[in-house]
């Protein structure tokens, strides 16, 4: 016996004799059954707090590569093949279509105002390419009043529950008929009508609101959820930790969907983190999580069902990454070819984009031809087109809006600022395009 085991025997036997009988013996209460050995086991029964752990005298360094990293579930292979048909999610021919159109309208709509940016007509424009499939197939998942709080790459998770092409273009317009009347940059969308939350510029903002919003739900009982999405990229904030672990602690049901797409912005995954991707993260918190193949509209639907479920029914948050792949440049502010090859994007393109993949699907049973995907490009291109002219020819709204609907009360700054601005404009008026507003109370 070691000297430090003897010494520890020898504590024991002391604190044996002086220990009060109510305090160390437990359910029969009998102190004279008492003895080192049966105190030694309760102390093996312990466990330090907040742990569940078994001791070991083996010394063990955790690699982190000791495991494998976490399976990515799908549902189709890269030709629209059911790998498992009970995995199928039995969509009837009517949803498939609705998916597979809002893909591509998707896809269509950021063409035009990709390019309406590259011409000068809006200030900025984030496009949502390879990414349509972990969208649709998670918002088709949800219960349409569930809370969404989204970063900026999830238009068509608003497509899906019911914003119009309108809708969109007046916002990136910034015009009168913009919900958000143009006090927000191109894409940072909100929605009180579809429980969208507007979209902040600062990175992983909305995964702690988001937390707190679900722990409100919790409280209010109201069946819903908190879907909360982010970027590989915002996992990389201090946000990320702690909304994770509030909501985890405080088990509040939200669903932390991360679209993990290789980039933030030019920065590749394996200079963001050392560990296996968003998913292995889960674990550390106490977070159930699932990984997915983003690029598979079904398995995004049936991940996104079950995280929902347990999110709801368990009152607990649930952590999805879905692995996809940014096909666009990150903004219009970027140039990706920079920073990575053609061949790469071009695989994504050609061998797993997620509306090959379900298009396959639909051919594969008939639902969908050759002269269907002809007559909706062109139906599709002529609607967003359409909807794109309307939003140009639409006025800007009344500036003073700038100051007189952000509080319930104007403060006293704000009034001053919005004098100033009357002053300003007065002054200098053949310098600003003033027939584009809708006309100031001069
Ligand atoms: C707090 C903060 N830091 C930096 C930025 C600049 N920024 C905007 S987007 C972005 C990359 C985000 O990447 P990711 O979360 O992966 O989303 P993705 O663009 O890939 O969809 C960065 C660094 C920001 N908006 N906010
Ligand atoms: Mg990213």
């Amino acid at each position: 016996m070691s000297v430090a085991s003897r010494c520890l025997w020898r504590s024991i036997g002391t604190f044996a004799k002086h220990a009060r009988p109510s305090r160390l013996v437990s359910s029969n209460n009998n102190a004279r059954n008492f003895s080192v050995s049966s105190r030694v086991s309760a102390l093996d029964d312990h466990f330090f707090p907040g742990t569940k752990c078994r001791y070991t005298q083996k010394l063990e360094v955790l690699e982190p590569d000791q495991k494998d990293p976490i399976p990515v579930y799908r549902v189709m292979d890269n030709k629209g093949n059911v790998i498992d048909a009970d995995e199928d999610p039995q969509f009837d021919k009517e949803t498939c279509l609705k998916m597979y159109r809002c893909m591509t309208l998707l896809n269509t709509m950021d063409r035009i105002l990709y390019e309406s940016q590259r011409q000068g007509r809006i200030s900025f424009y984030m496009t949502n390419y390879g990414e349509e499939g972990t969208q649709i197939g998670s918002a088709a998942a949800l219960d349409p009043n569930d809370l969404i709080f989204a970063q900026y790459r999830e238009s068509g998770v608003l497509m899906w529950r019911g914003f119009t092409l309108d809708n969109f273009m007046d916002q990136c317009y910034g015009n009168v008929s913009d919900v958000g009347k143009g006090r927000q940059m191109p894409v940072h969308y909100g929605s009180t009508d579809f429980h969208f939350v507007t979209i902040s510029s600062p990175l992983a903002t909305q995964l702690p609101q988001a937390a707190g919003a679900a722990y409100a739900f919790k409280r209010a009982q109201n069946g819903q959820v908190v879907m909360c999405y982010f970027g590989d990229g915002a996992a990389s904030e201090g946000d990320f930790h702690g909304a994770l672990n509030f909501a985890a602690t405080l088990e509040c049901p939200v669903i932390f969907f991360c679209r993990n797409n290789g980039y933030a912005i030019s920065t590749p995954t394996h200079d963001q983190y050392r560990g296996d991707g968003i998913a292995s993260r889960g674990a550390g918190y106490g977070i159930a999580t699932i990984r997915v193949d983003g690029n598979d509209v079904m398995a995004v639907y049936n991940v996104t069902k079950v995280a929902r479920q347990i999110s709801l029914a368990q009152s607990r948050p649930v952590l999805v990454e879905a692995m996809t792949y940014r096909i666009g440049h990150h903004s219009t502010s970027d140039d990706s070819s920079a920073y990575r090859t053609d061949s790469e994007v071009s695989y994504w393109v050609k061998e797993d984009h997620p509306i090959g993949r379900l298009g396959f699907y639909m051919m594969n049973r008939g639902w969908w031809t050759e002269q269907d995907e002809k007559n909706w490009k062109n139906e599709s291109r002529k609607q967003v087109l359409e909807a794109f002219s309307r939003a140009e020819k639409k006025l800007k709204p009344n500036p003073e809006l700038m100051f007189t609907d952000v509080y319930d009360e104007m403060t006293p700054e704000l009034k001053k600022q919005l004098s100033s601005m009357k002053e300003h404009v007065q002054l200098y008026k053949e310098n600003y395009p003033l027939g584009n507003f809708e006309s100031m109370d001069k």
